[in-house]
Protein backbone atom coordinates (compact mmCIF):
# COMPACT_ATOMS: atom_id res chain seq x y z
CA UNK A 1 0.00 0.00 0.00
CA UNK A 2 1.33 3.72 -0.71
CA UNK A 3 1.00 6.16 1.42
CA UNK A 4 -2.02 7.61 -0.32
CA UNK A 5 -3.85 4.47 -0.12
CA UNK A 6 -3.42 4.38 3.98
CA UNK A 7 -4.54 8.27 4.61
CA UNK A 8 -7.63 6.93 2.05
CA UNK A 9 -8.06 3.74 4.04
CA UNK A 10 -7.69 5.55 7.55
CA UNK A 11 -9.89 8.69 6.51
CA UNK A 12 -12.76 6.57 4.86
CA UNK A 13 -13.20 4.88 8.37
CA UNK A 14 -13.52 8.13 10.32
CA UNK A 15 -16.94 9.22 11.27
CA UNK A 16 -16.21 12.75 10.27
CA UNK A 17 -14.02 11.73 7.23
CA UNK A 18 -15.38 14.15 4.69
CA UNK A 19 -14.72 16.94 7.10
CA UNK A 20 -11.35 16.16 7.73
CA UNK A 21 -10.10 14.99 4.55
CA UNK A 22 -12.14 17.66 2.62
CA UNK A 23 -9.35 18.44 0.31
CA UNK A 24 -9.15 14.69 -0.98
CA UNK A 25 -12.75 14.34 -1.92
CA UNK A 26 -14.03 17.19 -2.87
CA UNK A 27 -15.39 17.40 -6.62
CA UNK A 28 -14.45 20.20 -8.87
CA UNK A 29 -17.35 22.61 -10.27
CA UNK A 30 -16.63 20.07 -13.28
CA UNK A 31 -17.63 17.08 -11.89
CA UNK A 32 -21.00 19.17 -9.75
CA UNK A 33 -21.79 20.07 -12.97
CA UNK A 34 -21.87 16.79 -14.59
CA UNK A 35 -23.09 14.72 -11.16
CA UNK A 36 -26.33 17.93 -11.62
CA UNK A 37 -27.01 17.09 -15.18
CA UNK A 38 -26.78 13.27 -15.01
CA UNK A 39 -29.19 12.97 -11.48
CA UNK A 40 -32.29 15.22 -13.33
CA UNK A 41 -34.36 12.22 -14.41
CA UNK A 42 -33.32 10.14 -10.79
CA UNK A 43 -35.01 12.87 -8.97
CA UNK A 44 -38.02 13.31 -10.68
CA UNK A 45 -38.28 9.03 -10.92
CA UNK A 46 -38.42 8.63 -7.06
CA UNK A 47 -39.57 5.21 -7.04
CA UNK A 48 -38.11 2.16 -8.86
CA UNK A 49 -37.76 -2.01 -8.31
CA UNK A 50 -35.16 -3.44 -6.56
CA UNK A 51 -34.87 -6.86 -7.73
CA UNK A 52 -32.90 -9.55 -5.70
CA UNK A 53 -32.24 -12.78 -7.66
CA UNK A 54 -29.31 -15.57 -7.48
CA UNK A 55 -28.65 -19.31 -6.23
CA UNK A 56 -29.97 -18.09 -2.88
CA UNK A 57 -33.27 -18.02 -4.68
CA UNK A 58 -33.11 -21.61 -5.43
CA UNK A 59 -32.02 -22.75 -1.55
CA UNK A 60 -35.04 -20.20 -0.52
CA UNK A 61 -33.41 -19.84 2.93
CA UNK A 62 -33.46 -23.66 3.76
CA UNK A 63 -29.93 -25.63 4.09
CA UNK A 64 -30.43 -29.41 4.40
CA UNK A 65 -33.81 -29.03 5.61
CA UNK A 66 -33.09 -26.67 8.22
CA UNK A 67 -34.36 -22.77 7.95
CA UNK A 68 -31.66 -20.61 8.07
CA UNK A 69 -31.64 -17.18 10.23
CA UNK A 70 -31.57 -13.86 8.45
CA UNK A 71 -31.45 -12.70 5.06
CA UNK A 72 -31.56 -15.58 1.99
CA UNK A 73 -29.15 -13.46 0.10
CA UNK A 74 -26.50 -14.38 3.18
CA UNK A 75 -27.45 -17.98 3.30
CA UNK A 76 -23.53 -19.09 2.26
CA UNK A 77 -22.31 -16.88 5.08
CA UNK A 78 -24.97 -17.37 7.41
CA UNK A 79 -25.11 -20.99 7.48
CA UNK A 80 -21.04 -21.52 6.64
CA UNK A 81 -21.61 -23.30 3.31
CA UNK A 82 -18.35 -24.14 1.28
CA UNK A 83 -18.08 -22.39 -2.38
CA UNK A 84 -17.86 -26.22 -3.39
CA UNK A 85 -21.21 -27.38 -2.43
CA UNK A 86 -22.78 -23.96 -2.69
CA UNK A 87 -22.25 -23.52 -6.16
CA UNK A 88 -24.20 -27.04 -6.86
CA UNK A 89 -26.91 -24.81 -6.95
CA UNK A 90 -26.33 -24.10 -10.21
CA UNK A 91 -27.19 -27.05 -11.63
CA UNK A 92 -30.75 -26.99 -9.79
CA UNK A 93 -31.26 -23.39 -11.13
CA UNK A 94 -33.97 -23.41 -13.60
CA UNK A 95 -36.56 -20.90 -13.75
CA UNK A 96 -39.01 -21.92 -16.53
CA UNK A 97 -41.50 -19.32 -15.08
CA UNK A 98 -39.47 -16.64 -15.58
CA UNK A 99 -40.69 -13.77 -18.21
CA UNK A 100 -38.92 -10.99 -18.51
CA UNK A 101 -41.87 -8.63 -19.84
CA UNK A 102 -44.14 -9.91 -17.12
CA UNK A 103 -41.75 -8.47 -14.16
CA UNK A 104 -40.92 -5.18 -16.09
CA UNK A 105 -44.91 -4.90 -16.35
CA UNK A 106 -45.36 -5.60 -12.69
CA UNK A 107 -42.82 -2.84 -11.97
CA UNK A 108 -43.99 -0.43 -14.54
CA UNK A 109 -47.65 -0.99 -13.22
CA UNK A 110 -46.65 0.19 -9.51
CA UNK A 111 -45.79 3.47 -10.38
CA UNK A 112 -41.64 2.78 -10.85
CA UNK A 113 -39.79 4.25 -13.04
CA UNK A 114 -36.69 2.25 -12.77
CA UNK A 115 -35.42 -1.48 -11.73
CA UNK A 116 -32.22 -2.33 -10.47
CA UNK A 117 -31.06 -6.13 -10.40
CA UNK A 118 -28.33 -7.95 -8.83
CA UNK A 119 -25.67 -8.88 -11.59
CA UNK A 120 -23.67 -10.77 -9.01
CA UNK A 121 -24.05 -10.67 -5.23
CA UNK A 122 -21.74 -11.61 -2.12
CA UNK A 123 -22.29 -15.22 -3.57
CA UNK A 124 -20.26 -14.49 -6.28
CA UNK A 125 -22.73 -16.05 -9.04
CA UNK A 126 -23.08 -13.50 -12.41
CA UNK A 127 -26.53 -13.56 -13.77
CA UNK A 128 -25.06 -12.74 -16.92
CA UNK A 129 -23.11 -14.27 -19.92
CA UNK A 130 -19.72 -12.67 -18.66
CA UNK A 131 -16.79 -13.75 -20.01
CA UNK A 132 -14.19 -13.83 -17.02
CA UNK A 133 -15.45 -16.67 -15.28
CA UNK A 134 -17.83 -19.86 -16.09
CA UNK A 135 -19.86 -19.51 -12.61
CA UNK A 136 -22.88 -17.72 -14.41
CA UNK A 137 -26.24 -17.87 -15.70
CA UNK A 138 -25.68 -19.00 -19.24
CA UNK A 139 -22.64 -21.32 -18.79
CA UNK A 140 -23.52 -22.92 -15.24
CA UNK A 141 -27.52 -23.86 -15.27
CA UNK A 142 -29.67 -25.83 -16.99
CA UNK A 143 -31.82 -22.60 -18.15
CA UNK A 144 -28.70 -20.81 -19.79
CA UNK A 145 -30.78 -17.74 -20.80
CA UNK A 146 -28.66 -14.31 -20.24
CA UNK A 147 -31.54 -12.87 -17.66
CA UNK A 148 -29.99 -9.44 -17.73
CA UNK A 149 -29.90 -9.29 -21.49
CA UNK A 150 -33.49 -10.43 -21.39
CA UNK A 151 -34.27 -7.65 -18.50
CA UNK A 152 -32.31 -4.97 -20.13
CA UNK A 153 -34.35 -5.52 -23.97
CA UNK A 154 -37.93 -5.49 -21.94
CA UNK A 155 -36.97 -2.31 -20.05
CA UNK A 156 -36.05 -0.42 -23.38
CA UNK A 157 -39.21 -2.13 -24.69
CA UNK A 158 -41.52 -0.73 -22.72
CA UNK A 159 -39.94 2.53 -21.52
CA UNK A 160 -38.51 2.26 -17.67
CA UNK A 161 -34.95 2.54 -17.26
CA UNK A 162 -32.59 -0.26 -16.25
CA UNK A 163 -29.16 -0.69 -13.43
CA UNK A 164 -27.56 -3.32 -11.77
CA UNK A 165 -26.12 -4.00 -8.36
CA UNK A 166 -22.71 -5.53 -8.35
CA UNK A 167 -21.34 -6.67 -5.26
CA UNK A 168 -16.85 -5.99 -4.70
CA UNK A 169 -17.52 -8.87 -1.83
CA UNK A 170 -17.18 -11.76 -3.48
CA UNK A 171 -17.45 -15.39 -1.60
CA UNK A 172 -16.70 -17.47 -4.49
CA UNK A 173 -13.40 -15.82 -4.78
CA UNK A 174 -12.49 -15.27 -0.93
CA UNK A 175 -11.05 -18.05 0.99
CA UNK A 176 -14.72 -18.73 3.11
CA UNK A 177 -17.69 -16.95 2.56
CA UNK A 178 -16.50 -14.70 5.61
CA UNK A 179 -17.99 -11.57 6.44
CA UNK A 180 -14.86 -9.24 5.44
CA UNK A 181 -14.41 -11.52 2.17
CA UNK A 182 -10.89 -11.72 2.74
CA UNK A 183 -9.22 -12.70 -0.80
CA UNK A 184 -5.72 -14.42 -1.39
CA UNK A 185 -5.27 -12.98 -4.76
CA UNK A 186 -6.88 -9.85 -4.57
CA UNK A 187 -5.02 -7.95 -7.40
CA UNK A 188 -6.51 -10.78 -9.80
CA UNK A 189 -9.87 -10.63 -8.42
CA UNK A 190 -9.63 -6.66 -8.79
CA UNK A 191 -8.84 -7.46 -12.28
CA UNK A 192 -11.80 -9.68 -12.70
CA UNK A 193 -13.72 -7.40 -10.99
CA UNK A 194 -12.76 -4.49 -13.62
CA UNK A 195 -13.58 -6.77 -16.56
CA UNK A 196 -16.99 -7.73 -15.39
CA UNK A 197 -17.19 -3.62 -15.10
CA UNK A 198 -16.44 -3.53 -18.45
CA UNK A 199 -18.80 -6.19 -19.76
CA UNK A 200 -21.96 -5.14 -18.22
CA UNK A 201 -21.39 -1.30 -19.02
CA UNK A 202 -20.81 -2.17 -22.87
CA UNK A 203 -23.24 -5.18 -23.85
CA UNK A 204 -26.62 -3.83 -21.97
CA UNK A 205 -27.22 -0.86 -23.22
CA UNK A 206 -28.06 2.08 -21.23
CA UNK A 207 -27.29 1.60 -17.35
CA UNK A 208 -29.36 3.80 -15.18
CA UNK A 209 -28.01 3.27 -11.95
CA UNK A 210 -24.74 0.69 -10.52
CA UNK A 211 -25.10 -0.45 -7.17
CA UNK A 212 -22.47 -1.34 -5.92
CA UNK A 213 -22.21 -3.12 -2.36
CA UNK A 214 -19.56 -4.86 0.32
CA UNK A 215 -17.87 -2.49 0.34
CA UNK A 216 -16.90 -3.17 4.05
CA UNK A 217 -14.40 -6.18 2.40
CA UNK A 218 -11.53 -6.01 4.12
CA UNK A 219 -9.10 -4.75 0.59
CA UNK A 220 -11.62 -2.55 -0.70
CA UNK A 221 -10.61 1.28 -0.27
CA UNK A 222 -11.72 4.71 -1.33
CA UNK A 223 -8.90 4.54 -3.70
CA UNK A 224 -9.99 1.46 -5.72
CA UNK A 225 -13.21 3.28 -5.81
CA UNK A 226 -12.13 6.35 -7.11
CA UNK A 227 -10.50 4.41 -9.95
CA UNK A 228 -13.45 2.00 -10.43
CA UNK A 229 -15.76 5.00 -10.77
CA UNK A 230 -13.36 6.50 -13.15
CA UNK A 231 -13.80 3.63 -15.20
CA UNK A 232 -17.29 3.85 -15.10
CA UNK A 233 -18.10 6.95 -16.15
CA UNK A 234 -15.40 6.34 -19.14
CA UNK A 235 -17.25 3.71 -20.49
CA UNK A 236 -20.94 5.29 -19.55
CA UNK A 237 -20.89 9.39 -18.59
CA UNK A 238 -24.02 9.42 -17.27
CA UNK A 239 -24.52 5.97 -15.20
CA UNK A 240 -25.34 6.98 -11.83
CA UNK A 241 -23.30 5.50 -8.70
CA UNK A 242 -23.94 5.10 -5.39
CA UNK A 243 -21.75 5.63 -2.76
CA UNK A 244 -20.57 2.15 -1.73
CA UNK A 245 -18.15 2.18 -4.34
CA UNK A 246 -16.02 4.12 -2.46
CA UNK A 247 -15.88 3.17 1.16
CA UNK A 248 -18.35 4.26 3.51
CA UNK A 249 -17.07 5.18 7.08
CA UNK A 250 -18.73 2.24 9.83
CA UNK A 251 -20.97 4.97 11.32
CA UNK A 252 -22.67 5.42 8.06
CA UNK A 253 -23.25 1.98 7.77
CA UNK A 254 -25.39 2.24 11.72
CA UNK A 255 -28.75 4.09 10.97
CA UNK A 256 -29.12 5.07 14.59
CA UNK A 257 -25.54 7.04 13.68
CA UNK A 258 -26.69 7.68 9.99
CA UNK A 259 -28.97 10.13 11.02
CA UNK A 260 -26.15 12.47 11.84
CA UNK A 261 -23.51 11.38 9.01
CA UNK A 262 -25.57 10.49 5.96
CA UNK A 263 -22.56 11.70 4.15
CA UNK A 264 -20.29 9.98 1.89
CA UNK A 265 -18.62 11.57 -0.86
CA UNK A 266 -18.14 8.76 -3.49
CA UNK A 267 -20.73 8.12 -6.09
CA UNK A 268 -23.44 10.62 -6.64
CA UNK A 269 -25.97 9.28 -3.62
CA UNK A 270 -26.45 8.29 -0.48
CA UNK A 271 -27.91 4.25 0.59
CA UNK A 272 -29.40 4.38 3.79
CA UNK A 273 -30.83 0.56 3.80
CA UNK A 274 -33.65 -0.58 5.90
CA UNK A 275 -34.43 2.64 7.10
CA UNK A 276 -34.55 6.91 5.95
CA UNK A 277 -33.61 9.78 7.89
CA UNK A 278 -35.97 11.64 9.70
CA UNK A 279 -33.83 14.93 8.50
CA UNK A 280 -33.28 16.44 4.96
CA UNK A 281 -30.54 15.00 3.99
CA UNK A 282 -28.19 17.09 1.84
CA UNK A 283 -27.06 14.89 -0.55
CA UNK A 284 -29.13 12.63 -2.98
CA UNK A 285 -30.09 9.64 -1.36
CA UNK A 286 -31.77 5.94 -2.27
CA UNK A 287 -33.31 3.75 0.28
CA UNK A 288 -33.82 0.43 0.09
CA UNK A 289 -36.29 -1.51 1.67
CA UNK A 290 -37.33 -4.84 1.62
CA UNK A 291 -41.41 -5.85 2.11
CA UNK A 292 -40.68 -8.86 4.16
CA UNK A 293 -37.47 -9.34 6.31
CA UNK A 294 -35.24 -10.50 3.28
CA UNK A 295 -33.90 -9.35 0.22
CA UNK A 296 -33.23 -12.85 -1.35
CA UNK A 297 -36.78 -15.47 -1.53
CA UNK A 298 -36.86 -17.39 1.39
CA UNK A 299 -40.55 -19.70 1.41
CA UNK A 300 -40.82 -18.88 5.03
CA UNK A 301 -40.50 -15.34 5.92
CA UNK A 302 -44.37 -14.22 5.47
CA UNK A 303 -43.54 -11.29 7.87
CA UNK A 304 -45.01 -9.10 4.93
CA UNK A 305 -45.78 -4.98 5.29
CA UNK A 306 -48.86 -3.97 4.27
CA UNK A 307 -49.11 -1.85 1.11
CA UNK A 308 -50.29 1.49 3.44
CA UNK A 309 -47.27 1.00 5.07
CA UNK A 310 -45.06 0.63 1.96
CA UNK A 311 -47.20 3.44 0.30
CA UNK A 312 -46.24 5.67 3.42
CA UNK A 313 -42.80 4.92 3.54
CA UNK A 314 -42.72 6.15 -0.38
CA UNK A 315 -44.00 9.58 0.85
CA UNK A 316 -41.79 9.74 3.61
CA UNK A 317 -38.64 9.10 1.22
CA UNK A 318 -40.12 11.57 -1.26
CA UNK A 319 -41.05 14.01 1.68
CA UNK A 320 -37.17 14.02 2.10
CA UNK A 321 -35.92 14.66 -1.15
CA UNK A 322 -35.33 10.77 -1.55
CA UNK A 323 -35.88 7.92 -3.61
CA UNK A 324 -37.23 4.53 -2.58
CA UNK A 325 -35.97 1.88 -4.03
CA UNK A 326 -38.61 -1.54 -2.83
CA UNK A 327 -37.06 -4.57 -3.50
CA UNK A 328 -38.72 -8.26 -4.57
CA UNK A 329 -36.73 -11.64 -4.42
CA UNK A 330 -38.18 -14.01 -7.02
CA UNK A 331 -38.47 -17.54 -6.35
CA UNK A 332 -35.67 -20.27 -7.99
CA UNK A 333 -38.98 -20.99 -10.54
CA UNK A 334 -38.72 -17.50 -11.72
CA UNK A 335 -42.02 -16.06 -10.66
CA UNK A 336 -41.75 -12.63 -7.94
CA UNK A 337 -43.72 -14.12 -5.39
CA UNK A 338 -48.13 -13.32 -4.97
CA UNK A 339 -47.55 -11.08 -1.91
CA UNK A 340 -45.51 -8.51 -2.99
CA UNK A 341 -47.29 -8.77 -6.56
CA UNK A 342 -50.01 -7.43 -4.80
CA UNK A 343 -48.80 -5.05 -2.79
CA UNK A 344 -47.05 -3.69 -5.85
CA UNK A 345 -50.46 -4.16 -7.27
CA UNK A 346 -52.28 -1.79 -4.58
CA UNK A 347 -49.35 0.31 -4.75
CA UNK A 348 -49.97 1.31 -8.35
CA UNK A 349 -53.84 1.84 -7.89
CA UNK A 350 -52.73 4.69 -5.15
CA UNK A 351 -50.18 5.64 -7.94
CA UNK A 352 -53.09 5.95 -10.51
CA UNK A 353 -54.66 8.57 -8.80
CA UNK A 354 -51.52 10.17 -6.13
CA UNK A 355 -48.85 9.85 -8.38
CA UNK A 356 -48.44 13.43 -9.30
CA UNK A 357 -47.22 14.30 -5.76
CA UNK A 358 -44.50 11.54 -5.91
CA UNK A 359 -42.98 11.50 -9.52
CA UNK A 360 -41.01 14.71 -10.34
CA UNK A 361 -41.52 15.81 -6.60
CA UNK A 362 -39.34 16.97 -3.54
CA UNK A 363 -39.37 17.90 -0.09
CA UNK A 364 -42.11 20.00 0.83
CA UNK A 365 -42.25 22.88 2.88
CA UNK A 366 -43.73 21.30 6.02
CA UNK A 367 -42.43 18.31 7.88
CA UNK A 368 -43.17 15.51 10.09
CA UNK A 369 -46.74 16.55 10.76
CA UNK A 370 -49.07 14.64 13.56
CA UNK A 371 -51.10 14.63 10.23
CA UNK A 372 -49.09 13.74 7.74
CA UNK A 373 -46.40 14.99 5.06
CA UNK A 374 -45.86 16.70 2.42
CA UNK A 375 -43.69 17.04 -0.80
CA UNK A 376 -44.05 20.08 -3.39
CA UNK A 377 -43.69 21.23 -7.31
CA UNK A 378 -43.44 24.78 -8.77
CA UNK A 379 -47.03 25.84 -7.41
CA UNK A 380 -48.27 22.92 -5.94
CA UNK A 381 -47.44 21.81 -2.38
CA UNK A 382 -49.28 18.05 -1.52
CA UNK A 383 -50.63 16.97 1.43
CA UNK A 384 -50.57 13.62 2.00
CA UNK A 385 -52.66 13.09 4.97
CA UNK A 386 -52.33 9.86 6.88
CA UNK A 387 -54.48 10.67 9.98
CA UNK A 388 -57.80 12.21 8.44
CA UNK A 389 -58.99 15.09 11.07
CA UNK A 390 -62.88 15.44 11.94
CA UNK A 391 -63.93 18.61 9.64
CA UNK A 392 -61.03 21.17 9.57
CA UNK A 393 -57.25 20.26 9.05
CA UNK A 394 -54.71 23.22 10.29
CA UNK A 395 -51.82 22.76 8.24
CA UNK A 396 -48.95 25.12 10.19
CA UNK A 397 -45.84 26.52 8.55
CA UNK A 398 -46.85 27.16 4.71
CA UNK A 399 -44.03 29.15 3.30
CA UNK A 400 -46.08 30.52 0.41
CA UNK A 401 -49.75 32.25 -0.08
CA UNK A 402 -52.30 29.82 -1.06
CA UNK A 403 -54.54 30.25 -3.55
CA UNK A 404 -56.48 27.17 -4.14
CA UNK A 405 -56.82 23.70 -2.35
CA UNK A 406 -58.63 20.48 -3.66
CA UNK A 407 -58.00 16.89 -3.06
CA UNK A 408 -56.11 15.42 -5.73
CA UNK A 409 -58.38 12.12 -5.98
CA UNK A 410 -61.24 14.64 -7.26
CA UNK A 411 -61.16 14.45 -11.32
CA UNK A 412 -63.63 17.79 -10.76
CA UNK A 413 -61.18 19.74 -8.79
CA UNK A 414 -64.06 21.32 -6.50
CA UNK A 415 -62.45 23.79 -4.12
CA UNK A 416 -61.88 22.87 -0.67
CA UNK A 417 -63.03 25.55 1.97
CA UNK A 418 -59.94 27.37 3.17
CA UNK A 419 -59.41 30.02 5.53
CA UNK A 420 -56.33 31.96 6.17
CA UNK A 421 -55.24 32.36 10.18
CA UNK A 422 -52.00 34.19 10.26
CA UNK A 423 -49.02 31.61 8.37
CA UNK A 424 -51.60 28.89 9.16
CA UNK A 425 -54.41 27.73 6.49
CA UNK A 426 -57.51 25.85 7.88
CA UNK A 427 -58.61 23.54 5.27
CA UNK A 428 -62.58 21.78 5.42
CA UNK A 429 -62.12 18.36 4.56
CA UNK A 430 -65.25 15.81 3.24
CA UNK A 431 -66.07 13.51 6.47
CA UNK A 432 -64.08 10.35 5.33
CA UNK A 433 -60.94 9.93 3.33
CA UNK A 434 -60.60 9.28 0.06
CA UNK A 435 -57.64 7.22 0.73
CA UNK A 436 -56.95 4.60 3.43
CA UNK A 437 -53.02 5.01 3.13
CA UNK A 438 -52.76 8.88 2.33
CA UNK A 439 -55.31 11.00 1.17
CA UNK A 440 -53.83 14.04 -1.07
CA UNK A 441 -54.73 17.41 -0.43
CA UNK A 442 -53.48 19.81 -3.43
CA UNK A 443 -52.94 23.30 -2.67
CA UNK A 444 -52.22 25.79 -5.57
CA UNK A 445 -49.90 28.32 -4.51
CA UNK A 446 -48.30 31.66 -5.75
O1 LIG B 1 -28.12 -6.82 -0.89
C1 LIG B 1 -28.77 -6.48 0.29
C2 LIG B 1 -28.11 -7.09 1.49
O2 LIG B 1 -27.77 -8.45 1.28
C3 LIG B 1 -26.89 -6.28 1.61
N1 LIG B 1 -27.22 -4.98 1.10
C4 LIG B 1 -28.57 -5.02 0.59
C5 LIG B 1 -28.76 -4.10 -0.57
C6 LIG B 1 -26.36 -6.22 2.96
N2 LIG B 1 -25.14 -6.20 3.18
N3 LIG B 1 -24.86 -6.12 4.43
N4 LIG B 1 -25.90 -6.08 5.03
C7 LIG B 1 -26.89 -6.15 4.17
C8 LIG B 1 -25.91 -5.94 6.41
C9 LIG B 1 -25.12 -7.06 6.95
C10 LIG B 1 -25.53 -7.55 8.07
C11 LIG B 1 -24.85 -8.61 8.71
FE1 LIG B 1 -25.69 -10.30 9.03
C12 LIG B 1 -24.90 -8.75 10.08
C13 LIG B 1 -24.05 -9.61 8.18
C14 LIG B 1 -23.71 -10.46 9.23
C15 LIG B 1 -24.23 -9.94 10.40
C16 LIG B 1 -27.63 -10.08 8.48
C17 LIG B 1 -27.53 -10.72 9.69
C18 LIG B 1 -26.93 -10.85 7.53
C19 LIG B 1 -26.45 -11.94 8.19
C20 LIG B 1 -26.80 -11.90 9.50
Amino acid sequence: MDARSIIYEINSRLPFYNVLAKDLYEKTAEETAAHERRMKWWREARFGMFIHWGLYSVAAGKWNGISIPHYGEWIMHNAQIPDKKYSRLAGKFNPLKFNAGEWVSIAKNAGMKYIVITAKHHEGFSLYHTKMSKYNMVDATPFGHDVIAELARECSKQGIRFGLYYSQLDWHHAISPNFFGLTINFDKYYEFMKGQIKELLSGYGDICELFFDGDWMLQWNMKLGAELEQLCRSLQPDVIINNRIGKRPILVMIPAAARYTMQTTCGDYETPEQFFPDIIPNRDWESNITMNDTFGYKENDNNWKTSTALIRNLIEIVSRNGNFLLNVGPTGEGAIPEPSVKRLSEIGDWMRINGDSINGAKAGPIQNQRWGRSTRKPGKVFLHIFNWPRGVLRVDGIDEYVKKAYLLSDRSRKPLKIEHVGDSLNITLPEKAPDRAASVVVMMTG
